[in-house]
């Protein structure tokens, strides 16, 4: 090594880079033209980033919120074109150039696998036209008895804690969801409410844990340092736990699964419909690739609505006058009885209600994909296989768009103010191609397990609304992940 000078060690390092930089000179010279905070070599904006893992997202909020849009910002050596304007947004969500995930998702596939979340291409797009029938509101409604059932007994459960002190409400809707989506979606009758799923919940918290390491911490991205850190047992654990569980539910329903070629229309569970498509369209899917369509809804919609109702008790109790209107419509829409079908429509304000929390919390504040082709934006050329943050928390807090950005006011979803909107102003379903396949599910869900609670509960929360810190995993969450409430009888 003698010979080798430290001239020569400069001149290879500035080569390797000069190749770099002309290998990616579109990226180069687009990140030029665009403001954003002083990158550095290698490192990019790593410093920027440099903080606990629960603060990253907080950090991620102000420094995209510090610039016009679009911006740059380099995780390490890695560019993502970020864009914080709606119009700018719809372009970008609309376009089929955009359907690609970016690779950032292929951690989330290590359990997802090639399931509607995660997957792209071609697989992606055969599955998506083929499932989505499944999501439409005429069948989703078929589960309605199921869920209300399963709601019944979380209402029942909750008395143990009435008229006593501050509790985790999340913990009890949580097992309630994972018992209706496991009933309506996995076709398995559980009793999570009875403590017989906390194996599989905590495993699952440990794998949007994991996920969430590798994508926001380079190094952990390189496979064999990640082998030698915790997170690796832990993901295998997580992985036997959870991929075993649907597939014993794949077992159990592959035995009662009935092929015909005339559907009836009685309430069937969503797996069992997945194993239609699969008498048809023979190569839908291996029992590999079933396991991770599961995975993916069963994580897409338990998590999602546990969290999201959540957020809406804790609220309404910050929030008494607002409580006091949701229950004066539920009291004249419902009244005492069990919520029906029909009665969904009609419950106006808590749509109102439910809306404003999923524009303050938006269960995926930032959507990453990869452009597929070059792909013109207003002046900017984004080359092929650059990745493109939008910015939905950005979207969601804009003053331009939002006549009190940063309160809980759901006037902002009245429709005379909606008509108003851009349509793209309100994201937290996503929008376009890729959008949310089980918005419909999630609304149902979500006053089912809302009405059913404030009809027998009043609620109580202490703190305000700024005093909520967020973070991130594979979802938008409180810090602590601990939703407080408080609940008292309601005299009938
Ligand atoms: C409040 C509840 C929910 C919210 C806020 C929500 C939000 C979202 C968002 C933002 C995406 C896009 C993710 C991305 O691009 O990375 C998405 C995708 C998806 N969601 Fe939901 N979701 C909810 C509930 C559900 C439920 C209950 C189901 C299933 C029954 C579901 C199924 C899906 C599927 C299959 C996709 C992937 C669509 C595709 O890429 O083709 N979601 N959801
Ligand atoms: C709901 O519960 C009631 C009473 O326990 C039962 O009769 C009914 O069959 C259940 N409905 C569904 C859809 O499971
Ligand atoms: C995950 O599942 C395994 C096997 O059932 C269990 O031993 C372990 O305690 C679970 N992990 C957590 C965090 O619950
Ligand atoms: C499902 O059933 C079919 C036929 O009854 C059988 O060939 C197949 O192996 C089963 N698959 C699973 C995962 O049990
Ligand atoms: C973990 C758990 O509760 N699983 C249950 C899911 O439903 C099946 C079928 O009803 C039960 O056998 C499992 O025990």
């Amino acid at each position: 090594m003698v010979w080798f000078s430290h001239v020569d060690v400069f001149a290879v390092i500035f080569i390797i880079i000069a190749i770099y930089i002309y290998k990616n000179k579109e990226i180069f010279k687009l990140s030029w033209r665009l403001p954003g905070p002083t990158a550095w070599p290698i490192f990019g904006n790593a410093f920027a980033f440099l903080c606990k893992d629960e603060d990253l997202f907080e950090r991620a909020v102000y420094l995209s919120s510090r610039y016009p849009s679009p911006m740059r910002i380099w995780f390490g050596p890695k560019f993502a074109f970020v864009v914080t304007n709606v119009v700018q947004a719809e372009k970008i969500l609309s376009s089929m150039k955009f359907t690609t995930k970016d690779k950032m998702y292929k951690y989330m596939a290590v359990f997802n696998g090639e399931g509607l979340i995660s997957g792209s291409g071609p697989k992606w797009k055969r599955d998506r036209r083929l499932m989505t029938p499944l999501f439409l509101k005429k069948n989703v409604i078929q589960h309605f008895p199921y869920i209300l059932n399963h709601t019944k007994i979380l209402a029942k459960l909750l008395e143990e804690k009435a008229d006593k002190s501050i509790f985790n409400v999340i913990h009890d809707i949580q097992r309630c969801a994972a018992d209706f989506v496991n009933e309506t979606i996995i076709g398995i009758k559980t009793n999570a409410q009875g403590g017989e799923l906390e194996n599989l919940l905590e495993n699952l918290t440990r794998m949007y844990t994991v996920v969430h390491a590798r994508m926001v911490k380079v190094w952990l991205q390189v496979d064999w340092i990640f082998r030698f850190t915790k997170y690796k047992k832990l993901e295998e654990t997580g992985k036997q736990v959870i991929h075993g569980f649907f597939r014993e539910a794949i077992r159990i329903n592959n035995e009662t699964h009935v092929c015909t070629t005339k559907k009836d229309l009685s309430f069937r569970n969503l797996l069992d419909q997945m194993l239609d498509i699969r008498d048809d369209v023979t190569n839908f899917a291996t029992d590999e690739e079933l396991v991770h369509h599961l995975t993916t809804l069963y994580s897409a919609s338990e998590d999602t609505v546990s969290t999201i109702s959540s957020f809406t008790l804790m609220l309404l109790g910050i929030y008494p006058n607002i409580q006091s209107k949701v229950v004066e419509e539920i009291l004249s829409v419902v009244g005492d009885r069990d919520i029906e079908e029909g009665d969904l429509a009609r419950l106006v304000y808590l749509d109102m209600v439910i809306k404003e929390v999923l524009r303050l919390f938006p269960i995926a504040p930032f959507l990453a994909r990869e452009a597929s082709q070059d792909f013109q934006l207003d002046e900017w050329t984004i080359p092929k296989g650059c990745t493109v943050v939008v910015s939905i928390q950005n979207i969601h807090r804009d003053g331009k768009l939002w006549m009190k950005p940063n309160e809980f006011y759901p006037e902002h979803f009245l429709p005379e103010v909606v008509e108003k909107r851009h349509p793209y102003a309100f994201l937290p379903f996503s929008a376009g191609p890729r959008g949310c396949l089980g918005k419909p599910y999630a609304y149902m869900a979500m006053k089912i397990v809302l009405v059913t609670i404030l009809q027998n509960y009043l609620v109580e929360a202490e703190g305000t609304l700024e005093d909520i810190r967020l973070k991130t995993d594979i979802s938008v969450r409180t810090k602590d992940e601990i939703y407080p409430i408080r609940i008292r009888r309601r005299k009938k």
